[in-house]
């Protein structure tokens, strides 16, 4: 309800500034209460005026108008005016009680016409009004160099905003007390300020009204103008680190497709198919009993039906049955072996039996032909597996992907059932009522299931292992195909020219067995892998050189949760964050890096004095880096300072509110009696009437 007080009075308050600098939106923020959010305030600057008839036409508006303000009952009517220098705003400025003249603190450009476009045209149409310099848009100073701000989608008109650009509270300050006004700073997306500046807007208007009415017993005493307290500085969040994606699965495939490093030949329908047990036998546990068998013995575990002597094996039948269908052994590193089997039996041992599972006709396990070779082993599968079938079900056990081939899932659910494979014959079954989307749930168990078992048989049983790793502290037993499949460098060691590529032991010096074998659960898994242990330095280093960038990321993942965990320990990591850092920068963990700068930016002053000397250590563009982006950043510990000094030493404090007061007497140097100009207007006149021109 409006007031109907003897002593209400009615306050004019004319808002002036350049375009876009915000000066519609701080009055909506007093006049209407609304809020604002980071997504609107980036959106396309629609020059428009807030009407002053909402005051007579919004009851809500008109009642939120009237404001107590030390014990007087004020209705601040707010005069909003298009910024365009070449307007003319005479109407407006009309028996204007106090002046509200706005730049933006990201704008340089609006402080400077503050001076030169807007002082002159204030005092041309009111002589000596009370002004409000008003900073606007504070949140800016800070929130334009986020990363949040970065990645909003600006509106078309929109220009960056820039270090330069950035005015300090200081410099605010400087221009209102060279032209002799109140400064105060506001943001509507904090809210911050927006009280201070109106009702001390409020009290600039009615201590110039009571210098004039000194003799009105009516009026209420007003205090003086309050002092602003610094915006809080949110502290600028720590950057995160992210994962580059994976594409592990297919690179198991292409080492499929590509035969390389095989260690068992199948052989269906005289199609030798080339593959390797330990990809089998982590996803499919029929291979795995059948290749635990062959590891240990022909006799164990899945007991032979029948051993065959090498005589048997090298009858016409048997040799026909691994040769291809032209009659032409395949290209193949396998190849070798196939002949040994085929042609040089005599000199070594061959071993065959014949499995208890339907799937398998027989398994021959031969010596190698050299000495750094493994034993070779040809599976002869049950007839009604067809080759294409099984190049299906191969591929399926590599990647987990059932792929949609309508002409062959007849043979597969054929193949895929003698082998057990049911989650197999299910994602068929899905293809085939159009449920295609169920298999995204097998796919996903299948890879849970894959890497639990490559933990278990191939990383801590170590089974089937085909090379040696010798590190710092002790040799560590590795898989060639897996190392290969999931790394380019190590493929180019084991397949090229190079010693490694036929080495039994491998030297990898500069790292110790838990480093290692955390670099080799990465390369199996593809997975974040354990970090007992491991020195998480050293693995970032290996990561980078052998161009590994989600395992650097998954270790500077880990680093960055234990410093933080240690942090909220209240452990101090100030030296760990200071050697990190440049390791990190050296071996491209660039996360890690600018997680420590970040760090060393918000823990700025706690450097100094401790940590100086180690902080001297760090290269001269770390050093800038820091002290350009330190948090709190330094115009804000001053404006801190000067408010706690102005706070706790009265006379200061004094001295600072009178500066801010509007004085009438000092500038009206014309005459005493130069406010004469207002003696008709009555504090109860309502400022909606028109001046009389
Ligand atoms: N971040 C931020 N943006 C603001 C603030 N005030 C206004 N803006 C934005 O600045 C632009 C201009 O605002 P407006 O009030 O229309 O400016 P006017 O031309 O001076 O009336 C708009 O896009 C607003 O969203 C503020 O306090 N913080
Ligand atoms: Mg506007």
């Amino acid at each position: 309800m409006v007031k109907q007080n003897s002593q209400a009075e009615f306050v004019k308050c004319v808002i002036v500034g350049d375009p876009g600098v915000g000066k519609t939106c701080l009055i909506c923020a007093w006049a209407t209460g609304v809020k604002y959010c980071l997504n609107e305030l980036v959106k396309t600057h629609v020059a428009t005026v807030w009407a002053i008839d909402h005051y007579r036409t919004d009851r809500e508006i008109l009642e939120r108008s009237w404001i107590d303000v030390d014990g007087a009952c004020v209705s601040l009517r707010l005069w909003d005016t298009f910024g365009y220098h070449d307007k003319d705003r005479r109407f407006a400025y009309g028996r204007a009680d106090v002046v509200i003249l706005c730049f933006s603190v990201v704008k340089p450009l609006s402080l400077i016409n503050v001076k030169k476009v807007w002082l002159p045209e204030i005092r041309k149409y009111c002589p000596t009004t009370p002004i409000v310099l008003v900073g606007t848009q504070a949140d800016m100073r800070y929130l334009y160099n986020t990363e949040v701000y970065r990645n909003l989608e600006k509106g078309l008109l929109y220009r960056p905003i820039e270090e330069k650009d950035i005015i300090s509270p200081q410099e605010g300050r400087d221009i209102a007390a060279e032209i002799g006004v109140a400064y105060y700073e506001a943001s509507i997306l904090t809210e911050f300020g927006i009280e201070d500046v109106f009702l001390n807007t409020v009290r600039a208007a009615l201590s110039d009204r009571r210098k004039m009415k000194f003799w009105d017993s009516q009026l209420r005493k007003l205090k003086p103008p309050m002092i602003q307290p610094p915006m809080e500085l949110p502290q600028p969040t720590y950057p995160k680190v992210t994962l580059p994606s994976i594409a592990i699965y297919n690179d198991l495939c292409y080492l499929l497709r590509d035969e390389i490093e095989g260690d068992v030949v199948f052989v269906a329908k005289r199609q030798c198919i080339y593959a390797h047990k330990i990809c089998l036998m982590v996803t499919s546990s029929v291979f795995k009993a059948l290749f635990l068998t062959d590891l240990k013995s022909p006799t164990l575990e899945q007991p032979a039906q029948e051993v065959v002597s090498e005589d048997k094996v090298s009858d016409d039948s048997d040799k026909d049955r691994l040769i291809d269908s032209d009659g032409v052994l395949p290209e193949s590193p396998l190849s070798d072996h196939l002949n040994v089997v085929a042609n040089e039996q005599k000199e070594f041992e061959t071993k065959t039996f014949v499995p208890s599972h339907p799937a398998f006709h027989s398994v021959e396990i031969k010596p190698p032909k050299h000495p750094f070779q493994s034993n070779q082993c040809t599976v002869q599968l049950n007839p009604d597996i067809t080759p294409q079938a099984f190049h299906y079900i191969l591929e399926y056990l590599y990647t987990g992907v059932a792929k949609e081939q309508f002409d062959i899932f007849d043979q597969v659910i054929v193949a895929a059932e003698l082998l057990q494979l049911p989650e197999l014959v299910l994602s068929i079954r899905n293809f085939l009522s159009q449920e295609a989307y169920l298999n995204l749930e097998l796919r996903r168990r299948f890879h849970i299931a894959q890497c639990s078992n490559l933990r278990e048989l191939a990383l801590k049983r170590e089974i089937a292992t085909d090379v040696t790793f010798q590190v710092d502290d002790g040799m560590v037993r590795a898989h060639k195909p897996l190392l290969m499949a999931h790394c380019e460098m190590m493929y180019a060691m084991f397949s090229d020219n190079f010693r490694e590529s036929s080495a039994k032991v491998i030297s990898f010096p500069g790292i110790c067995k838990d480093t290692f074998k955390a670099l080799q659960e990465y390369l199996y898994t593809g997975e974040s892998p354990c970090m007992s242990g491991v020195d998480c330095m050293s693995l970032i280093e290996v990561a980078n050189r052998l161009c590994l960038p989600r395992l650097v990321a998954f270790t500077e993942g880990h680093v960055v949760q234990e410093l933080g965990r240690q942090e909220d320990a209240n452990v101090n990591i100030m030296e760990d964050v200071l050697s990190i850092l440049e390791t990190a920068q050296l071996h491209n963990a660039v996360q890690l890096a600018k997680w420590c700068l970040h760090y060393l930016c918000v823990h700025f002053l706690d450097i100094f004095p401790q940590y100086v000397k180690l902080y001297k250590t760090l290269s001269l563009e770390n050093q800038l880096y820091i002290d350009k982006h330190r948090w709190p950043p330094e115009w804000y510990v001053k404006e801190m300072e000067l408010f706690q000094s102005l706070m706790n030493s009265p006379s200061k404090k004094q001295q600072h509110q009178k500066q801010q007061q509007f004085s009438r007497w000092e500038r009206c140097t014309s005459s005493c009696l130069c406010f004469s100009r207002r003696h008709s207007h009555s504090s109860m006149a309502d400022p909606l009437e028109l001046p009389n021109s």
